[in-house]
């Protein structure tokens, strides 16, 4: 485990392939925006999680088994400004229209901060979650309030994990928030807010394994995680093998919607309760002691069998060979157990009770902390499945870390892994049942063209597929997809909507809290100006005079975004044309400042933008020429004010300065 926390980032090109980095800014920038319209303040921060890919081990991370998925670029943001004086959190979502905001003041640590109705599938419970839990872990009195702004690209219900990326966002912004209450204090690391996030997303209702929280905090750019969970959560990064062409994941969806949340009483919590429940009974057989708590998953009755039978590995054999020899034996094991006529197509709740040796009462106490519906629970075809996937999962993680040893060529890479994600489509088929028609069309249509291997990713039910495709025939399966499956199905998408869609994506890095500089900052500065401008000043602005040198880095934008002119005020003999000339005191000395002569026409309104006041000399030698031109000096604006040199006396406008020091 290691101690490392979030990292803080200045520069956010770090966290996107050079594809999307321009559409990334734009998001950034727009969001800061919409923040200061929304609040009238810049962020102080900004929270990213990513969504993640699963590229194989498909429900087994709540039995306990290791699972191997990959951050992806699609991320949750929020923007948050610091109260440090009112509790209050405002939470709002930069698709406002579709998504409520939600305003609350935060209730005593004993009576857990925030109401979250898992019943009421509202996207603000995620937000709730995340803030509730990591507040639980902190123990904080009296929370900083937050106002917070959400932006999110992970498609919703696709089984790219938007619901983890927010909760994760969600526990990353409030610690970041709360930090100054930490009393010196260090805050929780990565590892531990992987470990809280879990724990937080089952507020919103499912009985979550853990690995989308896992892998959007802990990710680690180039590579995919391997995810354990037991005896203690670690994650492994697993490069991918180097091969001509390299390895590419495409993501497509189904467009089928499958919410987790409002589904999970007859599909995931219910697949949770079945392997659960398929855990007691194997333990049973097996003479294997169950906890009084009869927290138990197939995991541990794996762990717990080998260690009873005494068992040691052949001399030589790795720890693949070993893990998938008890695997192996595992799936026997359920064969022998399950596959029984009784037993193998399914059995009532009483018959599992039965079985479990436990009354229904006892069963649904210690097994059912959410409400399920089924007539029948299949113990043969999950534990079958869990065995044989994680066994998959194993060989997948061999494959990319030996390939180069065995100098396989791509293409013999290229079939191992397909044959591995394949035959883990065909397991959540046929014994998961946590496939769907559209699911089978697409990963079939995948395969057909070109594909090595293609199968659904996360939950299921609907939401979206993973192909493995060789780098350089990327462009074309996608037309093909587009072509064959959307244009049939969704022929109302534009061609920019199913960039969305169907796209590769790369192995992006987990969690980490902007703060920084470019260009970001450089955005929240212009916003907050703009926005002062446009609240304080009810005059139309013509001219945006900066100053030599730094007045010319924030002047043009500014005036770009009020529909202004810019007019630089400059040191002597550098401006073209006819100029105008004063001289000014410095506190070193005397200089010269020009203008251009036609840069303001008698009349206009002018704001006056510099990085600094200090003794306001150089401001009063601008604010002279804009005399001379007969302009009218609205505002001078400064990014820092030093206070005690007074400068603001000398000028004859009012001053604003963001920072005062
Ligand atoms: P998604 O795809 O986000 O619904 C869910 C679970 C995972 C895992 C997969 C199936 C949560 C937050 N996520 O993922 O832990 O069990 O299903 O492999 O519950």
């Amino acid at each position: 485990m290691t101690q490392a926390t979030i990292p803080l980032i200045e520069d956010i090109s770090i966290l996107y392939s050079e594809p999307k980095l321009k559409g990334a800014q734009t998001r950034w920038a727009s969001l800061v925006r919409d923040f200061e319209q929304l609040y009238g303040r810049v962020p102080d921060f900004i929270a990213r999680s990513p969504g993640r890919v699963n590229l194989i081990g498909e429900h087994i991370d709540y039995a306990g088994f290791g699972v191997l998925p990959m951050a992806i670029e699609d991320d949750c943001l929020i923007a948050v400004a610091i109260d440090h004086n009112d509790s209050t959190v405002k939470i709002s979502n930069s698709n406002g229209a579709k998504y409520p905001a939600l305003k609350f003041v935060p209730k005593p640590a004993d009576q857990g901060y925030v109401d979250i109705d898992p019943q009421a599938h509202v996207w603000t419970n995620y937000f709730a979650a995340g803030y509730r839990g990591l507040l639980e872990d902190l123990q904080i009195e009296k929370p900083n309030g937050m106002l917070c702004l959400m932006s999110g690209t992970v498609p919703a219900g696709a089984g790219l994990s938007s619901s983890s990326a927010f909760v994760c966002c969600s526990v990353n912004a409030t610690l970041k928030a709360q930090e100054s209450l930490l009393a010196g204090k260090t805050g929780p690391t990565a590892h531990e807010l992987a470990i809280i996030s879990i724990r937080s997303e089952r507020y919103v209702g499912t009985m979550g394994g853990g690995m989308d929280q896992a892998c959007s905090i802990l990710a680690k750019p180039n590579s995919a995680c391997f995810i354990e969970f037991h005896p203690v959560l670690k994650v492994t990064p697993v490069a991918f093998p180097t091969t001509i062409p390299p390895v590419a994941f495409v993501i497509a969806d189904t467009l089928v919607t499958s919410d987790k949340a409002v589904t999970a009483p007859v599909r995931y919590n219910l697949r949770v309760v079945e392997t659960r429940g398929a855990a007691r009974i194997l333990a049973m057989a097996l003479g294997i002691p169950i906890p009084e708590s009869g927290k138990l998953h197939l995991k541990q009755v794996l762990d717990a069998h080998f260690d009873k039978i005494g068992f040691t590995a052949a001399a030589g054999k790795t720890e693949a060979e070993i893990d998938i020899e008890k695997l192996t034996e595992m799936g026997q094991i359920v064969e022998r157990v399950f596959g029984t006529e009784e037993i193998k197509d399914g059995v009532t709740f009483e018959k599992l009770c039965e079985l479990s040796q436990l009354s229904g009462d006892e069963f649904t106490r210690l097994y059912i902390q959410q409400p399920i519906r089924a007539e029948r629970f299949h113990l043969y075809r999950r534990a079958k499945h869990v065995f044989g996937e994680e066994k998959r999962v194993v060989e997948f993680r061999d494959t990319c870390e030996k390939a180069e040893a065995k100098k396989q060529t791509a293409e013999t890479v290229f079939s191992l892994l397909g044959r591995l994600m394949d035959a883990s489509q065909e397991s959540c088929h046929e014994l998961f049942d946590c496939s769907c028609d559209q699911l089978e069309e697409l990963t079939q249509l995948a395969r057909r063209s070109g594909a090595y291997g293609s199968r659904l990713t996360g939950a299921g039910w609907g939401g979206a597929s993973v192909s493995l495709v060789p780098e350089d025939k990327v462009p074309g399966f996608i037309a093909t997809l587009k072509k064959e499956y959307y244009n049939k199905h969704h022929p109302e998408l534009t061609e920019e909507e199913l960039e969305n869609v169907v796209f590769a994506s790369a192995p992006s890095s987990g969690a980490a809290t902007f703060v920084g500089r470019d260009p970001i900052a450089v955005e929240m500065v212009i916003t907050h100006i703009v926005n002062h401008i446009n609240t304080t000043i009810d005059k139309k602005v013509d001219v945006v005079v900066g100053l030599d040198a730094r007045g010319f880095l924030f002047g043009p934008l500014i005036a770009m975004r009020l529909g202004a002119a810019f007019a630089p005020v400059r040191k002597a003999g550098k401006l073209p044309g006819a100029t105008i000339q004063v001289a000014y005191e410095k506190e070193y000395g005397t200089d010269k400042f020009e203008m251009q002569a036609d840069s303001i026409k008698p009349g206009q309104n002018v704001i006056v933008i510099d990085d600094l006041i200090a003794t306001g000399g150089s401001a009063a030698g601008a604010q002279e020429l804009i005399q001379k031109l007969q302009g009218n000096v609205l505002e001078f604006i400064f990014l820092i004010e030093l206070e005690f040199l007074k400068g603001k006396d000398v000028l004859k406008a009012p001053v604003y300065s963001m920072i005062k020091a």
